[in-house]
Formats: C-alpha cells, structure tokens, sequence
C-alpha cells in the first residue's frame, strides 16, 4: 500500500488556537482523510512547538514553571483539535524525550560533518518571529512582521554553514518544480537564495528553557533548529528502521507562508548535512483574516475557532475555511459571508438534498428502498465527481474536491424539480419511476457523504448511518475509476430525516 506522511507547523503554546491556527490543521485534515478514503496508509502528525522564549514567559507570567505551563497547554491544544475533528495519527512536543533525542542526535551529525562552529552572533533577534534580523531588514529598529522592537544581541554562539547549501538547494528547487507551492512562494525563495546565504546561529547562550547542545551543555539549542526536526522525531528519528522507514520523506509539509523561508532553506539545508532526505513538498498556505483585518491581539479581534464551533457546529466551520480560502491565496472570515455559505450551500443544497430525499423514501415508501441504480445520467455525475476530486485533492485545491461534491448535489436537487416526485407518487402507473428517483437520489446523497467526509466529518457520517450503510464511514474507499460504492441497502427502513443544518435565522 502506498504511504502518505503529511505534518502541519507545530504551534507556539504561548496563545491558545485561533481562527489561523485552526485553518491549516482543518486544510491538513481534509487532505489526510482524503488520502485515507483513497486507501493510502496515511500519517498525519501535528504538534507543539514548546522551547520558545514566549512561551516561557507566558508561563512564569501565569506563575507555573514552564514544562506544567505546557502540559496545560498540550491539554487546551488538543482539546480543540479534538472539538475540531481533526484527526492526527501523533502529537508530538518538543519537550518529549523523544524528540529531544532526536535533536540531539542530528545536530550531532551535523557537526560531524563539519558544518558547525563556533563564533560570536551580534545583531538583532525578534522574540515573537524567534529569527535574528540583520540590521537593514528591520524598520526604525523593529521586526517588519511584528513592529515591536528588535532586541540587540551579543553572544557566544554555534553557527551552522548554512551559506554553503545554497547551490545544492537551489538546484534542488529547480529540479523538483514541486517543492515549492504556491509558485509566488518559490520564487520568492529562489530570489533569497540568489540573494547569497549566510551562516545562521543555531544556539543560544542565555537561558536554560531549550534542549542543551551535545556538543556544549552550556547553551541551548536555537529553538527553529529544535522545532523543524520534529518532522522526522515525530517517526522514530534517530532510529531509521520501522516507522521512519516506511513514512520518511514527508509528501507535505503544510505550513503558513510567513515561516516558508525556514521550511525551504534551513530545515533542506540541515538534512542535506545530515544525509537524511529532502521531504517532497512544502505547501506555503496563505493567511486568514477575519472582517478584512489580520488576526491580532492587538486589534482585539482574535475569533476562537471554538466559538464558531460551538455555535454553528465544527463542520460549517470546516466547510467556510476550506471553500473561502484555498490554501494558495489569503481569505477572510466574515459572519454575513459566513451565514449566507451556512444557509445556501449547507441548509439549502446539501441539507435540503438529504431531508427531501430521506422524507419522500419514509413517505411515499415506508423508509424503504426498492431499487439503487442510478438513472437519468446521474451515474456519469458521480464518476467525474469522483475523478474530479482526487484530481483536485492531488493539486491541493480543496476548493475543487468541495466544488467536485456539489455538482452532484445540484443535478439530484434539479431532477427532484424536474420530475416532481409528489406527483409521480399521485399515480399509480408511475410506481417504477419513483422507485428509480428514489434509488438514484439516494445513491446521489451516498457518494456526497463520501465526498464530502474528508470537509465534514461529522454530516457525512450523519447521511451515511442514515442511509443504513455499512461498515462506517471511516471505513470507506474510493471505488476504482469508473466504479461506483457498494449502494445502500434495498428493503431495510432508512433512518430518521433529522435536518443536517437548521437555517441560521437573522
Ligand atoms: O510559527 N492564517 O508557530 P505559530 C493562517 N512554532 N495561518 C496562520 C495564521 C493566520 N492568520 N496565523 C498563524 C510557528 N498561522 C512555529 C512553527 S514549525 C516547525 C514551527 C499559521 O504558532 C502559521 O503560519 O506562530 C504557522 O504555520 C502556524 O499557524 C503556527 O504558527
């Protein structure tokens, strides 16, 4: 069986998930579980970045120590994640043993090949990026992302040769078009590498909060070289028999598109020094903004994704993101675009197609079935929907899968029109064809939940259980090209047309 091994950012436990946190862990999800229904054995790993330096303060400003400030964290992470229904096969945090031996072990390597030595960092480093800046990037003495001042450091440090893998990196890139996605993002990589690297600090003197350098316990290591490695600690680095085998290289990496250059240049400079492969992908995501502003503390509009969750369900929320924001581009939250995609695309196409078409199966027929082939061209529908969206899924545009499931909810929802069942139910020579409606938008609704399972787990799993199909869908499997699922059962009562998205009223 083919392998997929896909892994997300792991995040910075000093603020709980917000709204573009949750979006790339929903985008990563939707991609896992459409890897898993097309029968690839799936990996998805997720995390939490803990060494930071906010995030120690966060923790001595709450009075804990940091390692009980992160295992409360951990619990909060996960805790979304699980309201979410994001479905992560590991969770790994940089505080564990095992990826703190794993670090310990590459950074080993590394320096066995020569690639670290000693010198002196002096310049300035953003606390909140974690990522020193030389002097020109910065605006009147501040990060250019965050716009708080640059802190002015002098230290002892180790530096890693990072200037000498530009040349093997940039015909990498060149060489494998697909490392880098979106194109913008790789360009602009290819543009910083062509600029000419130089050598980065990898440790840090001050400080105990960070996992201690083999080579010099007295200083810690700096926390993006710690980080990036969970990738492969997250599969049993160092050990490179068993699960590192069968999963390493990662297919994707999915990551936001502010923190790519670490993704594109340092994490393939440090394995090309450590001979361990390059992973296949880095997908840049764009950003999510919520009523046309970024997301910040500052402007006090930080949305918790829990909140739309708790209100409107985990899977409205899962579909707005994945429709509203492809993950090449950036997108906006906003609650009237977010109640008109609710109550027309969710209450009206998709809800309506199910409650309809349960209703009129236990009206006009005791909630039975009595035929499932599917008629009227709606077969062919299916399949291209089908093919459509593994095709889309392969290029990353979840937009296109969503897209791919909707043309067979619009064309069941326009043959109820336009063979006006309650009619065909008024005459009793019409027996058979309402037989054969019913069948056909049943079968319809079936491949819809399969579609649409990877988006919205928990509906999917609604339509299908109602359907009285078996085994559960996470069980489920792409048929082959050009096949269609094993249809529901004839002559077992269909369960109940409970609504699957009450209409938001004004
Ligand atoms: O950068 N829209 O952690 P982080 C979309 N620990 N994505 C967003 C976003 C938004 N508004 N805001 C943040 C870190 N993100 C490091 C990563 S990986 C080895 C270490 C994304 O908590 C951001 O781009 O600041 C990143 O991919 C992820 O959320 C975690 O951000």
């Amino acid at each position: 069986m083919s392998k997929f091994y896909i892994t997300t950012a792991i995040d910075y436990v000093n603020n709980v998930p917000h709204l573009g946190t949750a979006y790339e862990k929903i985008a990563a999800d939707a991609i896992a579980r459409f890897k898993r229904l097309q029968g690839f054995d799936t990996r998805f790993l997720m995390g939490n970045d803990e060494h930071s330096t906010n995030v120690e303060k966060a923790a001595r400003e709450q009075g804990l120590d940091p390692i009980a400030y992160c295992d409360k964290m951990a619990e909060i992470f996960r805790g979304v994640w699980k309201r979410l229904d994001i479905s992560y096969d590991d969770f790994i945090r940089t505080t564990e043993p095992r990826h703190i031996r794993g670090v310990q072990a590459l950074f080993e390597r590394i320096a066995a090949k020569g690639d670290i030595y000693k010198g002196k960092y002096e310049g300035y480093y953003c606390v909140s990026c974690e990522r020193f800046y030389p002097e020109k990037d910065l605006i009147d003495g501040k990060c250019p992302d965050h716009k708080t001042p640059a802190k002015f450091l002098s230290e002892d440090n180790y530096f890693f040769k990072l200037s000498k893998y530009g040349p093997p990196l940039l015909e990498h890139i060149r060489a494998n078009p697909g490392f880098i996605v979106p194109e913008i993002r790789r360009n602009e990589i290819v543009n910083v590498i062509e600029g000419g690297l130089e050598d980065i600090s990898v440790s840090r003197s001050t400080g105990t909060w960070g996992i201690p350098l083999p080579i010099d316990a007295s200083q810690t290591v700096y926390v993006w070289f710690d980080a990036l490695i969970n990738y492969i600690t997250g599969v049993g680095y160092p050990e490179t028999n068993g699960t590192f085998q069968r999963y390493w290289p990662a297919d994707v990496h999915v990551i936001g598109k502010d923190i790519t250059r670490f993704h594109c240049i340092i994490w393939p400079a440090m394995l090309m020094s450590a001979g361990v492969p390059l992973p296949r992908k880095v997908l840049g995501h764009g950003w999510v903004h919520f009523q046309g502003e970024k997301l910040s503390k500052s402007l006090g509009n930080i949305v918790s994704p829990l909140e739309i969750a708790d209100r409107w369900g985990a899977d409205s929320l899962r579909y707005y993101v994945l429709k509203e924001v492809p993950l090449w581009r950036d997108g906006d939250f906003t609650w009237d675009l977010f109640i008109q995609r609710y109550n027309s695309d969710l209450a009206n196409d998709w809800g309506n197609l199910f409650t309809r078409t349960v209703s009129m199966i236990h009206r006009y027929r005791e909630g039975k079935l009595a035929t499932v082939e599917p008629g009227d061209g709606v077969g062919d529908v299916i399949r291209d929907a089908l093919r459509e969206s593994r095709a889309a899924v392969d290029r990353y545009e979840l937009e296109g899968a969503i897209e791919a499931a909707w043309t067979i909810i619009r064309r069941a929802n326009r043959l109820v029109e336009e063979r006006a069942p309650w009619n065909l139910a008024k005459d009793p020579t019409k027996a058979e064809d309402l037989d054969r409606l019913l069948g056909t938008l049943a079968v319809a609704l079936q491949h819809t939940a399969l579609l649409l399972f990877p988006i919205m787990p928990s509906k999917a799993a609604q339509v299908w259980d109602t359907l009285r199909l078996e085994p559960g869908i996470d069980q489920a499997r792409f048929p082959v090209d050009g096949a269609l699922l094993r249809p529901p059962p004839t002559g077992t009562p269909l369960g109940e047309s409970k609504p699957l998205f009450p209409r938001i009223e004004r």
